[in-house]
């Protein structure tokens, strides 16, 4: 009987499908609990056959909404965010959220619109060649051009988005080929010879960096977004403590080792901590899991870790070696490596010296703001956000100093919490990230900590907060400025605050009411502390609007073309 029943499942899967119907047949074979989309003229025939399809679909009120809630939706669930948008200038708006999950290996399959295939290349209207744009912001790409490939298409689409380094993957879809009609087959197995990540990593180099740890005195490991998307964060520790190893932080790291753990230094990098800079610059072997070495945390290469041997852990060969002279590449899944490293159970370094000198500086040196009574001090504000939170909220931002702060001092306990835009730094990310962020976790507090200038970039998308009634709580650091490059200007610009400063800003409170939406201003710490507890009793959206002090800078800092360990504004 049962046998039964699965032929009849695979005769009801070969059936003859237009190409809108094969797309939401293969969501729902995906099993894709919900899109973000926006309609127009090429997808029509796409939206309707969704009206009665029952796939949830997040409207948002632009594109590029929609694809930062996919990202965020995919950075907490571990699923691919989909996206659907129209041909023209529904592809082009979504052009910064392929660029933001390309740079942050975030897993989306996106679906564009396209004219239909016999005007494509005449300017017809709301033609683009989204092929073209997307080409170099793409894992992978596809235009449908015969309706039967469009089942191997998605399916491979997912495929690619998921597997190895994450990406997003575009598929283009001429409007005649999602009305043509052809036989919808999705048991079909993915075969992509040219594509086939390594994932076990090479049992020669892991010796080679037991042996490299056993002999090393001043070790450290530093660990990117490649740990989490391996949710190979229990072994991180496991391995960290094994060894008693100390560990490092990216920015999109944060939350993969546990930030109250004794062996955690901080973030690196332009806005890290003194200690873990330091830990950089002294080390004699240096563990890179999953991070690609990026200029904001290597600070001028020239001084990047100059007396450390280097190992390098990345699923994608191509980021080893490619900034940093690499002596033991290790090419693999992050969490099978580390497997392989705790099997070894190789001999523990002799640290003691070590980790002395870094309690010392982490005494010495800790992160630090000046009180000032009766002013809100951005760096309190996220400091209260974290206990009335526990520290365990979900947390999306923006770009910027508030960005900066949420990374210092929103001390992360847990992996999957934290939702930022690091590669690319996309203002306007944080609010649309939020809702996909909600979406994936109905049940987390979701913290959408934003600056008054990126709020203002994607600040529409308060009506599907509203709408679909997702309790988040939005914060807006509220310093009347472009706050980070106000800083710049200040520091490295002679004070010329050439266009960063917007002292008439909108009054965010009125406008979260236009919304419907309820929302309160706080300007001091009291006053802080009375609408942060108000908010977080309130199971609804509520726009929290925090007038901080302008004026404040984010320390330490390393500027541009300076080695890490020439930090300023350590020590008052
Ligand atoms: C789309 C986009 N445009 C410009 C920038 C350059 N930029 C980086 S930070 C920043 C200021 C952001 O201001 P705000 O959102 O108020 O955050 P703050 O720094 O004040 O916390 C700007 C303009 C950017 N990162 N993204
Ligand atoms: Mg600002």
């Amino acid at each position: 009987m049962a046998a039964n029943m699965k032929v009849k499942e695979k005769v009801a899967k070969k059936q003859t499908l237009c190409g809108a119907l094969m797309l939401i047949e293969a969501l729902k074979a995906e099993n894709v609990k919900v899109i973000f989309g926006y309609p127009g003229g090429a997808v029509l025939p796409i939206y309707d056959k969704l009206y009665e399809s029952g796939v949830f679909h997040v409207l948002t009120r632009h594109e590029q909404g929609a694809i930062h809630a996919a990202e965020g939706y995919a950075r907490i669930s571990g699923k691919p965010g989909v996206v659907i948008a129209t041909s023209g200038p529904g592809a082009t708006n979504i052009v910064t959220g392929l660029t933001d999950a390309m740079m942050d290996s975030i897993p989306l399959v996106v679906f564009t619109g396209q004219v239909a295939s016999s005007v494509i290349g005449s300017d017809a209207f709301q033609e683009a060649d989204v092929l073209g744009i997307t080409m170099p912001i793409t894992k992978h790409s596809y235009q449908v051009r015969d309706v039967q490939e469009l089942p191997k298409i998605i399916k491979e689409a997912f495929h690619i988005a998921t597997t190895g380094r994450p990406g997003p993957v575009l598929i283009d879809i001429p409007k005649d080929m999602s009305v043509a009609e052809a036989e919808f087959d999705y048991e079909q197995d993915v075969q992509l010879p040219g594509y086939q990540p390594t994932t076990k990593p090479n049992h020669l180099q892991i010796r080679k960096l037991v042996e490299a740890v056993s002999q090393a005195k001043r070790p450290v490991i530093l660990a990117g977004a490649g740990v989490l998307h391996a949710n190979a964060h229990e072994q991180l520790k496991q391995y960290a403590e094994q060894q008693n190893i100390p560990v490092i932080h990216t920015l999109l790291g944060l939350g993969g080792f546990p930030a109250d753990h004794p062996l955690f230094l901080g973030m690196a990098g332009m806005h890290g901590t003194y200690t873990a800079n330091m830990a950089l610059y002294e080390c004699d072997l240096l563990i890179n899991i999953g991070a690609r070495f990026d200029d904001r945390v290597t600070g001028n290469l020239a001084h990047f870790a100059p007396k450390a041997t280097v190992a390098h852990i990345d699923i994608d060969p191509a980021e080893i070696g490619k900034n940093v002279p690499t002596k033991i590449p290790i090419v693999g899944d992050a969490k099978e490596a580390l497997m392989q490293l705790i099997e070894q159970n190789g001999k523990r370094p002799d640290v003691s010296e070590w980790l002395k000198q870094l309690n010392e500086w982490k005494r010495e040196y800790p992160l630090m703001y000046k009180h000032e009574p009766g002013v809100l001090k951005p760096q309190r504000l996220i400091e209260l956000i974290h206990e009335y939170t526990n520290g365990e909220a979900v947390v999306t931002t923006d770009v910027g100093q508030h960005q900066m702060w949420v990374a210092q001092y929103y001390k992360f306990k847990r992996p999957h919490r934290w939702v930022t835009s690091g590669g690319l730094g996309t203002m306007g990310f944080g609010l649309p990230a939020a809702i996909g962020a909600q979406l994936a976790q109905p049940e987390a507090t979701v913290v959408s900590i934003v600056g008054d200038g990126g709020f203002q970039m994607t600040l529409q998308e308060l009506s599907v907060i509203q709408e679909l009634n997702l309790p988040i709580k939005i914060v807006i650091v509220n310093n009347q400025a472009l706050g980070m490059v106000r800083q710049w200007q200040e520091i490295f610009y002679e004070k010329r605050y050439s266009h960063s400063l917007i002292p008439n800003q909108p009054d965010f409170v009125r406008l979260a009411e236009a919304y419907g939406m309820k929302a309160m201003r706080a300007t001091t710490e009291e006053e802080a502390e009375y609408v942060l507890k108000e908010a977080f009793a309130t199971n609804a959206p509520v726009l929290l609007d925090f007038h901080v002090h302008p004026g404040e800078n984010v320390y330490p800092m390393v500027a541009p073309g300076k080695g890490l360990h020439e930090m300023v504004g350590v020590k008052w």
